[in-house]
């Protein structure tokens, strides 16, 4: 597969796994997985066809790692992202001392009243990387990093989830938590 193949392909299986089984003909269980056998077959059928090898290479170099195979190879989820109802099962974790989000300036007075919240999503995301955070922020304007006080949120009884693909997820991050640069 080209890049560019690889890249249309990819972002087709985000929209089947996380947001329209039905795109491709399937239907995930209540943790997120489907059948990799019907994947591949609804796919095809969706006029999308892809390779039992297309599919490991796309999920192999997913920098992001957004999705994973199940241990016996036979079934497929995203990592995270669903806008479809699923239970994606991970467990509570303690989390490291910092961690990161990165935002855009625009959001800065709204954050600071509000603190961190899910918005569209199932939780807040934070990472352990400051480089990743930052070009997450870009995404939605001039990206600014904002460092949680995560350890502490923990010893207070605040719940941190941690995905396979490393990305710490949580309900809500109050603004006492939140250092500003
Ligand atoms: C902001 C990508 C105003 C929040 C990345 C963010 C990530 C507030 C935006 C993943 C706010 C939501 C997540 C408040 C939060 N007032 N704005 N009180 N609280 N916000 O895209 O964190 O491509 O839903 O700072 O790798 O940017 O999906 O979240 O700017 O892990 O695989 O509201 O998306 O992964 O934006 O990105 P998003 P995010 P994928």
């Amino acid at each position: 597969m080209t890049p560019a193949q690889t890249t249309r392909a990819s972002k087709f299986l985000s929209l089947v796994l996380r947001h329209e089984p039905g795109a491709a003909h399937v239907t995930l269980d209540s943790a997120g997985w489907t059948a990799v056998e019907t994947l591949l077959a609804g796919c095809a059928h969706a006029g999308r066809p892809l390779s039992r090898a297309d599919l490991e290479h796309i999920v192999g170099t997913n920098a992001k790692k957004r999705f994973e195979f199940s241990v016996d190879g036979l079934r497929i989820r995203a990592s995270q992202g669903h806008s479809v109802e699923v239970a994606l099962e991970y467990a509570a974790q303690a989390p490291p001392e910092l961690l990161f989000h990165g935002t855009a300036t625009r959001f800065l007075d709204s954050i600071r009243v509000k603190g961190l919240l899910k918005m569209q999503r199932h939780h807040v995301h934070l990472s352990a990387e400051t480089r990743v955070t930052l070009e997450v922020g870009a995404r939605h304007g001039k990206p600014v990093l904002l460092t949680i006080l995560a350890s502490q949120m923990h010893n207070e009884g605040h719940v941190f989830y941690r995905s396979t693909n490393g990305v710490w997820r949580i309900e809500h991050v109050p603004s006492f938590f939140i250092h500003f640069p």
